[in-house]
């Protein structure tokens, strides 16, 4: 347990036992600083906030307990969109109080790839100085774009950060998107023309379809109303290779499929839907393109066919169509991970959207939600500064180097996929980095990228804490003030937005990432665009040019969230022409239709169809590798206890999970003669790590499921750069492994 925190630690364990799956825990949760650090007689007042423990920020709304300064203790926040907070955000203030976070700038002092580094402190003001004349060097030699700008998974810091590449004049602005949910954006707009990860039942929802999505861990504020709907009678079909809490929470229908084959499952969906005439003939002679043309290609995937591929049985699967097509409206919940990480997930995500609008259940009450909704986001996306206008001005698409590789990526996006890092920085093209919350273990082949980070000339990266496996190959890093000492952005649900203002002074030295950020756009010149480094300043121009007529002094007075008002209530928008930018019927694709066979895909020399193919390593594409490496490789499913690479550190959330762990079936695990808690090898031919055993039949028998993110054992040294040329996402989910016992475990079921 760390120095400076003498936890109540029993209180912490009782409270989350209760709930122990989803870790999830109501009360108030308190932290005794060490002694003499919080003035005993000083009063406390609570001060509301919300919480980024998952990224997934700003969600849950926390009360703080702020005494003398400190925060001492954190409950779920009254009358906010999002709650109980989990056991991370219960954590979050271990976190904020850790003695390992870092406190003040730091620059090496020894060459990179020399041994272990040294640091030592460097002024603000020396830190910034040193980064512009850097960046403005390298902008000189090799033009603006041989610069990246990079956000890792947290999201709040992203506005800020595209702002400041396009200021630079630098398309290279990339983020953790490249290999999380953008997928399903892109596959989404191809289909229906509307970015969209599918939409929650409401009370209006008969029926609805989870396409691999653990919410019971990865979104436990999402968890609860889903819960409600199950209970109030809405139908569940849930698609997911492992038995999870939300399988058993909510899953009328279970469809545990091999990793990777979603194609062939949703493809089968459709057979049946259309076989049955299970399907909403109007809606599809009205306003489907290619009808006809996946109609033909469907007629392969009979059930009994797509039994044989993804091991799914044929009545499972009739009997799923039947939930979702015979309870209108029906709605879909798709994934930002679970089905995102695989080699052909441009073409099933887009087979899994066609199933939706063959139900004809958009744009209505309780079906999958269509139309425009504010100009920002709370990673205060491209609109939100206007930043179209200036992409386009510069010129910057032109000059975009990811446009060759992954022209469908760069279709959508004004920010790269920075799949192919490694060979941009090999060849020269990019030469420095500003690198806010970088992980190279989040890519695959983890090597590549740290090669690819130590190889730039000049990186700084902008974090809580120093993170060897990467930090060891930058040259200076920043400190990061955490959520209950920032204020941008702010917190959206729907129309509703809520500001925030710190509750804490930041501690040490430690800067709020948007004020980095702009502190740095002022240092390379661009004083009066950076706001002279005002956070305030920012923040009040970007919701002031958003026309919709709010500032920041406004939100300020509605601390109990201002709605913004207007957006639209109408239903079926794409008759009336409140779909399009130019106010014509129809939904926001070439075509004007839900394109079942894609227009846009078709220029860029794709298959128009949502075709299947197996993904590139597995048991029926590489037999021969399948000999040697017989078990699926499907690696980072969520925990509810960690965020990715992050959290390890933190007592009350170790404890739960202290080991990197890999799950086997029985049946695999009495094959290798592996007994659980055993130490074991997983490997296959471009790497290995070694875990505890845990033996489970919630996974299949022929998969493995593994956890991300541990520097001890990292997944990703195995999991393979055969990217989506759609979308440039990498396989975490599905390749191939072999385990092999190399210690004792000790028996414990
Ligand atoms: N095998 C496998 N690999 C995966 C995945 C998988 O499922 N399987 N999932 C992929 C997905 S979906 C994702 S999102 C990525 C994970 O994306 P990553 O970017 O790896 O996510 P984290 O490890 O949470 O955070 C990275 C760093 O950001 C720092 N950080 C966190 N919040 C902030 C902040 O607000 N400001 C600053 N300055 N720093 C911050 C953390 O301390 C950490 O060092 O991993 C991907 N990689
Ligand atoms: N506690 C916690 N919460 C988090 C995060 C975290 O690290 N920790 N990360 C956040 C981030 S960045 C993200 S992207 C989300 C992810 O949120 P989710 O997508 O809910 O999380 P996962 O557990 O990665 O994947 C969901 C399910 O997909 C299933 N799955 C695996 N392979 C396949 C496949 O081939 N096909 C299908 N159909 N399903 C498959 C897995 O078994 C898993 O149960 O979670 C967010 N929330
Ligand atoms: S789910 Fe947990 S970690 Fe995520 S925002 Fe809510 S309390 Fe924080
Ligand atoms: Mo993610």
């Amino acid at each position: 347990m760390s120095e400076y925190i003498n936890v109540s630690r029993r209180t912490f364990l009782k409270g989350t036992a209760a709930v122990a799956g989803a870790a999830l825990a109501g009360g108030a949760y308190e932290i005794v600083h060490p002694e003499g650090a919080v003035a005993e007689e000083a009063p406390i007042e609570v001060k509301n906030t919300y919480c980024d423990m998952c990224n997934h920020v700003p969600k849950c709304g926390i009360a703080a307990s702020v005494k003398d300064g400190k925060v001492v203790r954190v409950e779920a926040r009254d009358k906010y969109p999002a709650d109980p907070i989990c056991a991370k955000g219960i954590s979050s203030l271990q976190e904020l109080y850790d003695p390992h976070r870092i406190t003040y700038p730091m620059v090496r002092t020894n060459p990179k790839g020399t041994g272990a580094p040294e640091w030592e402190p460097i002024s603000w003001d020396d830190a910034y100085a040193r980064i512009a004349s850097e960046l403005n060097r390298i902008k000189e030699e090799s033009g603006p774009e041989a610069v990246l700008f990079y956000c890792g998974d947290p999201k709040e810091p992203r506005g800020a950060m595209q702002r400041l590449a396009t200021l630079f004049g630098s398309p290279t602005y990339g983020t953790e998107s490249s290999t999380c949910a953008a997928a399903t954006w892109i596959c989404s707009q191809l289909v229906t023309g509307q970015l969209t990860m599918g939409s929650d039942p409401t009370d209006a929802t008969a029926s609805c379809l989870v396409w691999s999505l653990n919410p019971a861990w990865s979104q436990p504020y999402r968890f609860g109303d889903m819960m409600k709907q199950k209970e109030r009678g809405c139908k569940f079909v849930v698609v997911d290779p492992r038995i999870t809490p939300t399988v058993t929470g909510l899953a009328d229908v279970h469809l545990q499929l091999r990793p990777g084959t979603d194609g062939a499952l949703a493809l089968g969906f459709i057979h049946v839907m259309l076989r049955d005439g299970l399907y909403d003939k109007d809606f599809v002679e009205k306003w489907t393109h290619g009808f006809d043309e996946l109609s033909g290609y469907v007629q392969e995937f009979t059930p009994e066919r797509v039994e044989e591929i993804t091991w799914v049985p044929a009545a499972k699967l009739e009997e799923a169509v039947r939930i979702i097509c015979e309870n209108a409206p029906a709605t879909l919940v798709s994934s930002s991970a679970g089905a995102c990480h695989a080699t052909n997930v441009g073409n099933f995500q887009r087979a899994v959207y066609s199933i939706i609008a063959l139900t004809g259940d958009l744009d209505v009450a309780g079906g999958l939600a269509m139309g425009p909704g504010l100009p920002f986001d709370y990673s205060a996306s491209t609109a939100a500064f206007r930043l179209e206008d200036m992409y386009a001005e510069k010129g910057l698409q032109d000059i975009r180097y990811d446009k060759d590789d992954f022209p469908v990526w760069a279709h959508y996006f004004k920010m790269i996929q920075t799949a192919h890092l490694p060979e941009l920085v090999a060849d020269g093209k990019i030469r420095a980095g500003v690198l806010l919350g970088v992980n190279s273990m989040m890519w695959p082949q983890t090597p590549e990228y740290q090669r690819a980070i130590k190889d730039m000339e000049f990186t700084v990266a902008i974090d809580y804490y120093m993170r060897p496996w990467t930090h060891d190959l930058v040259d200076m890093l920043l400190p990061a003030a955490m959520c209950y000492e920032r204020m941008a952005p702010p917190a959206i649900f729907g129309r509703k937005i809520f500001h925030r203002d710190p509750v804490v002074k930041p501690m040490g030295q430690c800067r709020e990432d948007w004020q980095i950020i702009l502190e740095i756009g002022c240092a390379l010149g661009f004083e009066e665009e950076c706001y002279g480094g005002s956070v305030e300043a920012a923040l009040d121009d970007m919701y002031r040019g958003a026309g919709i007529d709010i500032s920041l002094e406004l939100l300020r007075e509605h601390p109990e969230g201002y709605e913004v008002p207007g957006g639209s209530k109408d239903e079926k928008k794409y008759e009336t022409g409140g779909l399009r930018k130019d106010g014509q019927p129809g939904f926001n694709t070439p075509t004007g239709k839900i394109e079942l066979v894609s227009e846009i895909l078709k220029q860029y020399g794709f298959e128009g169809l949502p075709v299947y193919e197996e993904p590139v390593h597995s048991p029926v594409s590489t037999p021969d590798e399948a000999k040697d490496y017989s078990l699926v490789l499907n690696s980072g499913s969520r925990v509810p206890y960690y965020t990715h690479s992050k959290l390890r550190d933190l007592p009350w959330l170790n404890q739960f999970m202290p080991d990197p762990v890999v799950r086997l079936h029985p049946d695999d695990a009495e094959a290798r003669g592996i007994t659980d808690g055993a130490q074991v090898r997983v490997f296959n031919q471009f790497g290995e790590v070694t875990m505890k055993a845990e033996i489970t039949n919630l996974v299949l028998p022929g998969v493995v499921d593994v956890f991300h993110g541990w520097h001890q054992a990292d997944i990703n040294l195995l999991t393979t750069r055969d990217f989506d040329p759609i979308t440039g996402f990498p396989p975490f989910r599905s390749g191939l492994c072999e385990v092999e016992r190399t210690g004792k475990g000790k028996i414990t079921v």
